[in-house]
């Protein structure tokens, strides 16, 4: 977990735009446009609706000035360091489940959906270097807390009661946000002003084998965690490349279903539509970029490692 790796952070930045798919100039191919999509009960027009209502991910969307800030002081840090303090490492994982009652119905996820989790996201993440170990399962009985959404005193309370570890353990809490809402988290670089709040939320049926199909194959939870070790969409900024990640496509609006060969961008190469960053379907998205690895290092080195 010492390895050390001289990098050069790139200070170039774009100009990193918060964008929907207000740019799109194609419509994206492989969602079920046009048809009603449910997920978690709740049903929009089509699963654009449902992409374009924000609720695929809830995490909350950065200005540029502090996209701006945590590039320069992970720079500022990797340049203090000489390099990274860590490549990869095993991740302490503490696991809350939120429900209302007993029962997979009220949100109570058996411990053999929640072993599939973590093999999901050690699959996932298998070629960064970064893998996750289980180290406790708690269960919470709290109506209001299984519908806690963003930002809500709901949201406080229970992670004020329940976070353990510091800034390099991962705290995955369950629940039923509504709406349906699939997840969220917090990036490393917040850490350091709200700790308790630090980790990912995901809806308890988007587990493998829970119900919230096309989502229910883990990958909401390994979507979240890249979030949780730094990443950005791979939509952000449209065409600008506002992930920051060189090696990911631009795309100009998030993908949805799994669209093979959309290309809404001029810049090279095909949208990421596989990269778990995107907003594709479980089954569709399979891949972390070697860039965004690095920039996984970097952040975790700045924010979380020993820390
Ligand atoms: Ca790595
Ligand atoms: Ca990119
Ligand atoms: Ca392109
Ligand atoms: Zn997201």
């Amino acid at each position: 977990m010492s390895r050390k790796v001289v990098v050069i952070t790139m200070l170039a930045l774009c100009a990193a735009v918060p964008v929907l798919a207000s740019e799109a100039t194609t419509r994206p191919e492989g969602g079920s446009t046009g048809t009603e999509f449910t997920v978690n009960g709740h049903t929009f027009a089509d699963q654009e609706s449902f992409i374009n209502s924000g609720a695929r991910c809830a995490t909350a969307q950065l200005t540029p000035d502090q996209i701006d800030a945590i590039e320069k002081e992970v720079a500022d840090y990797m340049w203090s360091r000489e390099g990274l303090d860590a490549t990869g490492g095993v991740i302490d994982v503490y696991f809350h489940v939120i429900r209302r009652g007993t029962g997979i119905s009220n949100g109570d996820i058996p411990q053999s959906q929640i072993d599939a989790q973590m093999n999901v996201l050690n699959a996932a993440y298998a070629g960064t270097g970064w893998s996750f170990r289980l180290v406790s399962v708690d269960r919470t009985t709290n109506a209001s807390w299984y519908t806690m959404g963003q930002g809500t005193r709901a949201e406080r309370d229970a992670k004020r009661a329940l976070r353990k570890g510091t800034a390099d353990d991962l705290n995955i809490y369950t629940a039923n946000p509504g709406g349906g809402l699939l997840g969220w988290a917090t990036f490393p670089s917040s850490y350091a002003s709200r700790p308790l709040m630090d980790g990912v939320v995901i809806l308890y049926s988007s587990v493998p084998g829970g119900t919230a199909s096309p989502y229910n194959e883990g990958d909401t939870a390994t979507h979240e965690v890249g979030h949780w070790m730094g990443l950005y969409h791979t939509f952000q900024g449209g065409c600008t490349d506002g992930d920051l990640v060189g090696d990911t496509p631009a795309e100009s609006s998030p993908a949805y279903g799994c669209p093979t060969g959309r290309n809404t961008c001029s810049s090279p190469g095909n949208d990421p539509i596989t990269n778990f960053m995107d907003y594709t379907d479980d089954f569709c998205m399979n891949q972390f970029s070697g860039g965004q690895d690095g920039r996984m290092d970097a952040q975790f080195t700045t924010y979380r490692f020993g820390k």
